[in-house]
């Protein structure tokens, strides 16, 4: 995959990357990110980005024609800039975009080019959003200072995504997301920690029991926390026997 970072603090965006498995991902080649600084696709001396809002109003506005430079140049490096965007998502992070969920991230993955435009300020002219871009996404109802961290954040949950990215597969398909349950409760060494014992039941050498503890303790822990993922439309996707622990749990937790 190749994804392509416009931002105008493209030292921000860099670092992240040059770190743990989306660095390492790069170094092996699975996935190709660059990221471009937006003031090298201005024409004038200042190198100015933004301008105030016509209308009037507080902060400054991200103008057009840099970012749809910087998207022109990508795709004519790639020779794909007269082709339909069907292959090539242009995402532009904003606090008004669709939020970043499992299943957006996944979608993304199946891209074979992203390019991510990063917001700021006050916001981006309309049309970038109306013309240049196929997706906003948002990563959470929260204020940020620009898109330079949601885009990381786009890049991670995506590469993630992607064969071979994370060396242990199983890993991924059983991400929290994925299986649509929170984690169960990991040890590790020592067995006793500051007079706090880990469950016995993990050092039983009893590998079904532990399986079905575990899934026990993920339920009661997504049924406690995170209710809202266990509605109506995933129940149906669980399996017999966790259907029937989950009836277990909620008849007990109603008394
Ligand atoms: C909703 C706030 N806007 C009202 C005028 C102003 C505004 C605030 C912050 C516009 C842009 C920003 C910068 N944030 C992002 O560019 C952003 C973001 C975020 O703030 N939260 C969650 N996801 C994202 S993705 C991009």
């Amino acid at each position: 995959m190749r994804v392509d970072i416009v931002s105008i603090f493209p030292k921000m965006v860099k670092a992240p990357l040059a770190e743990g498995i989306v660095a390492r991902a790069i170094a092996r080649g699975l996935i190709d990110v660059r990221v471009h600084d937006l003031r090298d696709f201005t024409t004038d001396r200042h190198r100015v980005v933004d301008d105030e809002p016509f209308g009037g109003g507080p902060g400054m506005v991200l103008k057009p024609e840099p970012l749809f430079a910087a998207v022109d140049s990508i795709r004519e490096s790639r020779g794909t800039k007269g082709r339909s965007r069907e292959r090539e998502a242009v995402i532009l992070t904003s606090p008004d975009g669709e939020r970043l969920t499992h299943a957006v991230a996944e979608r993304l993955s199946r891209q074979e080019h992203l390019i991510v435009l990063c917001g700021r300020y006050e916001g981006v002219d309309e049309r970038v959003r109306t013309h240049l871009a196929t997706a906003e996404i948002s990563i959470g109802d929260y204020v940020l200072s620009g898109g330079e961290l949601p885009a990381l954040v786009i890049v991670d949950a995506v590469a993630r995504l992607i064969p071979g990215v994370v060396g242990d597969e199983a890993s991924v398909s059983g991400d929290t997301f994925a299986s649509g349950l929170l984690d169960f409760p990991q040890y590790t060494r020592p067995a006793e920690f500051r007079g706090h014992a880990v469950p016995p039941i993990l050092l039983s050498g009893h590998h079904r029991e532990i399986e079905r503890w575990r899934r026990r303790q993920a339920l009661e822990r997504t049924l406690e926390r995170r209710p809202d993922l266990l509605d109506e439309t995933r129940m149906g996707a669980l399996d017999p026997e966790d259907a029937a622990l989950l009836k277990e749990l909620l008849t007990k937790s109603r008394k």
